[in-house]
């Protein structure tokens, strides 16, 4: 399988989140990628190729402009409130609530990054703009080439991108490369796309982008919002807006949760993609279901990716991977390359 490596992912290094009134390490670190990236050399996958440019038209469609402007400029802007902060990470602390407006912008930096930013766990740094835009345009890469005849693509990048949504950044996320492969699948003429989520965290950034839309279908299996990350998204009864009714399907499911389980969601959101008759599908390959994961609650083990990766392969359809979560950094190659390898051999 081709991976389309984004090889500026470490230029996004965050220090830093908030967790339960404490500053901690980030568990979004860039020895994840490398890992997956030495794991697919080892096992000879494929070739590694670097990215094309990202039309900027295909990352309008899927993000507004003010929140462009604002994360491309963000950095430079958190430097000149201080040249302290040049060496520590930018966390919002200001968030606007129900009944707060949000179509003023503030003319105070920290004040607009809490209106674009849903978390104080997704540091902002010197390099994130330039390890976004080359992750989406990996992930505008591997479409084009499964758009150009190959079975599927891989885009291996970071920071991961389905937790961001037209105008907000967060879970780590601040572009979303799900989102930018589907869109420009669908401008290469796939008439439905479906995206399937497969992090163990709902991929609320790329719901709510595609909410309201019946072109691309979003079907997900995640941790119940009611206990786990993002908390606020992610319910079954979520099935879309307007034309998109019936084209979102959340699978939310219990933590402990095992392969067994997980498989039987997977087999009815495989099944629901059939029924739309999607032309293509993109896969948020998040590995943070494994066992090991620190932060996560599944009780996936290595071999299941393997099995995981069969089953995707069976929907038939031209597949575009982008990688999402997965924080058993040790694991997180065989985990990721076992689905890549499990596809390739079904
Ligand atoms: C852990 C508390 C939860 C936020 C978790 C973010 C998960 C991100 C992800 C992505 F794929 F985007 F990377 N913090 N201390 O895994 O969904
Ligand atoms: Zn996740």
């Amino acid at each position: 399988m081709l991976t389309i490596y984004n090889d500026r992912h470490a230029l996004h290094q965050g220090r830093v989140e908030m967790f339960r009134g404490e500053l901690v390490p980030c568990f979004e670190v860039p020895a994840r990628a490398d890992h997956v990236k030495a794991e697919i050399e080892r096992r000879a996958l494929g070739p590694l190729l670097a990215p094309d440019a990202l039309p900027d038209a295909l990352l309008a469609k899927v993000h507004a402009p003010r929140y462009l402007d604002f994360i491309a400029g963000a950095w430079d802007e958190w430097v000149a409130l201080d040249p302290a902060n040049a060496e520590r990470d930018a966390l919002p602390s200001y968030w606007p609530t129900r009944g707060m407006r949000t179509d003023v912008l503030p003319a105070s930096f920290p004040a607009r990054l809490g209106l674009f930013g849903f978390d104080a766990g997704t540091p902002l740094t010197a390099g994130s703009w330039a390890a976004a835009r080359h992750g989406a345009a990996s992930a505008f890469t591997a479409a084009q080439r499964v758009v150009g005849g190959e079975r599927a693509a891989f885009a291996l990048t970071r920071p991961p991108g389905h937790h961001a949504g037209a105008d907000f950044f967060g879970g780590y996320c601040f572009l979303n490369n799900a989102a930018v492969a589907a869109q420009a699948l669908r401008d290469a003429g796939i008439e439905r796309v479906a995206v399937l989520d497969v992090d163990y965290h709902h991929g609320n950034g790329t719901q709510a982008i595609f909410y309201a839309r019946d072109d691309v279908h979003f079907a997900s299996l995640h941790a119940d919002p009611v206990t786990d990350y993002p908390y606020y998204l992610g319910h079954a009864d979520e099935r879309g807006a307007g034309a998109g009714l019936g084209f979102n399907h959340n699978l939310p499911l219990p933590r402990g949760t095992d392969f067994a389980g997980w498989r039987a969601a997977l087999t009815s959101a495989l099944a629901r993609i059939a029924e739309v008759k999607a032309g293509a599908l993109v896969v948020s390959l998040g590995v943070d279901t494994f066992e090991g994961d620190p932060i996560s609650g599944f009780k996936l083990r290595s071999d299941d990716y393997l099995r995981m990766g069969e089953d995707l392969a069976r929907a038939g359809l031209p597949t575009v991977f982008v990688f999402e979560g997965g924080y058993a950094v040790a694991e997180v190659g065989v985990n990721a390359v076992n689905v890549l390898e499990g596809f390739e051999q079904a």
